[in-house]
Parts: structure tokens; C-alpha cells; sequence
């Protein structure tokens, strides 16, 4: 996502946050960052293009080697064998900002990367290879000239919020919320949380998946060797699968140069940006949830 998308994801997050996390992300970021998830959601995308931070950019995104619109899919092994992607930077960076050994820059920093890298695995295209996650097939966006990546991130859903949620993050930040309690999503906000899926359940080595079980796994074995190698996560995993399944459905097929931002391309598109930032902003506080207060 772009900045409107990350900075929605975060102020999601903060509203959901219990007293302990909250108390955390507070003291955490501080004045720099208004002591606001949303307002440090878009750190990770500044550093990236800075030479120091130049490893970081592989991190936002996992390249799935599966075949859309026919078949959609995302493999630990086969996607993310090197470790250098979306899905062992989650695991890494919560370690990180559970470790109360690291300096308190450090730990900010693992909280501004958890903050961004739970909205880019929602992003469809952020767990696709093809064609470089969309970056290489050119689209329009309301007739300017753009690609089907950046049509994602930034076009389809710069052009919703402007026409329906006053420009703003914030605004449109609140709206999702008051889905989330009282409206479209309220009925499904347990199973964003529960990360099991058909996939998951037949193969699960470990516990049932659950964020509070992956959370503990990760840590327990942290705790019992720290120079252990880390390895993805479950409920990472499953978000991402979900993600990736929209590349099936939504995403692709498009046609080079068809205009995302018009027709039936656009209004398909919509209602899948409003839940996956709805639903990474709600896992994102969950995360911090558990890894601070011990529970969702
Ligand atoms: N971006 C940035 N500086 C740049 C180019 C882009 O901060 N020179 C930000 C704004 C884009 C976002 O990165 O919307 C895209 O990041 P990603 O492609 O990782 O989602
Ligand atoms: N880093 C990491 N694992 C380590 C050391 C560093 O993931 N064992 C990451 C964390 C920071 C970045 O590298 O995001 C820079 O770390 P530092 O400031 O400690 O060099
Ligand atoms: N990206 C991706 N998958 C890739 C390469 C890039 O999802 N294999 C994302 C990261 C940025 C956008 O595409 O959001 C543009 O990447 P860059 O700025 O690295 O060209
Ligand atoms: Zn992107
Ligand atoms: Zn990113």
C-alpha cells in the first residue's frame, strides 16, 4: 500500500489496542510520531529507498511463484526459501519488539516495521511474483497512466477515499472501525483472528494456529535458544494465502492498459481494499494484543 493505505491500517490498530500494548505504542513512538500507529505506519516505505535500509525493501512483500488467475498459492519453502521476505520479517520483528534486552530505538523500529509489513501482506499483489507483483503491466487509473501495482496501492484506493471519506485517513480510518463494531464486519472479526484455515488445519505440525500460539511458539523457542533460526509464522502465513487468493478472483484477469480506476474493475476492487485494511488493522492491534497484554 501507499501511505493512505499504511496510515488506515495503523489508526485501525490504534483504536483496538488494549491498555498495555497501547501503553507501549505510546511511549514507544512518542511525540516524533504523535504516539500514533498510524502516523508511523509509512516509516518503513521513507527508509527503504535510503542506501542504509536498502536489505529492508524485499521485506514488504513475498514473491508467490504460483499461477493466477488459474491457480493461486503461497509456499513457505518455494516463495520464501532465503527467508528474505514478508513473512520471516513479521517473525523476526516480533521477536524483536517482545525483547526487552534491545534499546528502545531498536524496539521502536521492530514496532514501525510490524506496523507496516501487517498492511503490506493484506495487499494482494504484495504476495504475488507475477509479473513482479503487477509492477511490470501497465494500467490507467482515471485515464493517467499508471501500473497494476501501484493501481493497488495507492490509485483505486486514493479515488474511494476521496470520493466517499473525505481525503482524509482518519476519516476513513473511523468509518472502517465503526464497521468493525457495529457493522459489514462484525459478524467475521472472530475469524480474522482464529488463522486457521482448511490449508492450516490438515497441516498443522504445532498447536491449532492462533495468534496467541504463534506468538508464544516464537518466543518460547527465542527464549530457549536466541540465535535459533526464525522461521514464518502461522497466522502471517494464512494472511497472506488470503491475500493471495484475491490475485484469483479480483486482481487478475487484467488487460494491459484496461483502466482500474473505472467500471466493474474498480467496484470489484473496492470492497476487497476497505476489508483487507479493516482486517490488517484489527490483526495488527490483536498482534500487539497479545505480544504486550497476553491476550487479543
Ligand atoms: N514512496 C516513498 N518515497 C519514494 C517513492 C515511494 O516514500 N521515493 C512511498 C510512497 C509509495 C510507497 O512508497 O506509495 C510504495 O511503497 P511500496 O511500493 O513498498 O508499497
Ligand atoms: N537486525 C535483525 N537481526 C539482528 C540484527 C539486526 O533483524 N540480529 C535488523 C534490525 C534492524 C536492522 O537490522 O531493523 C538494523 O539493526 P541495528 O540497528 O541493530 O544494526
Ligand atoms: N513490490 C512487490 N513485489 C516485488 C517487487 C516490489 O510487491 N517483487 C512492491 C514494493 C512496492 C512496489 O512494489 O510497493 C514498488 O516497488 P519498488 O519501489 O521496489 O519498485
Ligand atoms: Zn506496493
Ligand atoms: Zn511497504
Amino acid at each position: 500500500w501507499g501511505n493512505l493505505g499504511h496510515e488506515t491500517v495503523g489508526y485501525v490498530a490504534q483504536q483496538f489496542l488494549a491498555p498495555k500494548a497501547l501503553s507501549f505504542v505510546q511511549s514507544s513512538l512518542g511525540s516524533t510520531y504523535s504516539e500514533s500507529l498510524g502516523v508511523a505506519a509509512t516509516w518503513a516505505d521513507t527508509v527503504k529507498y535510503e542506501t542504509a535500509y536498502e536489505w529492508s525493501a524485499p521485506l514488504h512483500f513475498v514473491d508467490a511463484n504460483d499461477n493466477p488467475p488459474t491457480s493461486c498459492s503461497v509456499e513457505e519453502t518455494r516463495d520464501c526459501g532465503d527467508g528474505d521476505c514478508i513473512l520471516v520479517a513479521i517473525a523476526n520483528y516480533t521477536t524483536r519488539v517482545a525483547e526487552t534486552s534491545l534499546s528502545a530505538t531498536q524496539r521502536q523500529e521492530a514496532l514501525k516495521f510490524i506496523d507496516h509489513f501487517l498492511g503490506d501482506i493484506g495487499q494482494p499483489l504484495h504476495v504475488e511474483n507475477y509479473e513482479v507483483g503487477g509492477n511490470d503491466i501497465d494500467a490507467k487509473c482515471s485515464g493517467s497512466s499508471t501500473n497494476l501495482h501501484a493501481a493497488w496501492d495507492t490509485g483505486m484506493l486514493t479515488k474511494n477515499v476521496d470520493a466517499n471519506h473525505g481525503s482524509s485517513a482518519t476519516t476513513y480510518a473511523n468509518y472502517l472501525v465503526g464497521e468493525i463494531q457495529s457493522g459489514q464486519y462484525k459478524s467475521l472479526t472472530s475469524s480474522w483472528l482464529s488463522c486457521t484455515s482448511i490449508t492450516e488445519a490438515v497441516n498443522n505440525k504445532r498447536d491449532a494456529p492462533s495468534i496467541e500460539n504463534d506468538i508464544r511458539n516464537l518466543l518460547e523457542a527465542r527464549a530457549e535458544d536466541a540465535t535459533a533460526k526464525i522461521t514464518p509464522l502461522e497466522c502471517p502465513l494464512v494472511w497472506a494465502r488470503e491475500a493471495n487468493a484475491y490475485d484469483c478472483t479480483v486482481v487478475f484477469p487484467f488487460s494491459t492498459n484496461e483502466d482500474a480506476c473505472t467500471g466493474t474493475y474498480y467496484s470489484n476492487a473496492i470492497p476487497v481494499i476497505d476489508l483487507q485494511l479493516a482486517k490488517q488493522g484489527y490483526r495488527l492491534a490483536a498482534w500487539l494484543n497479545v505480544i504486550f497484554d497476553g491476550a487479543t
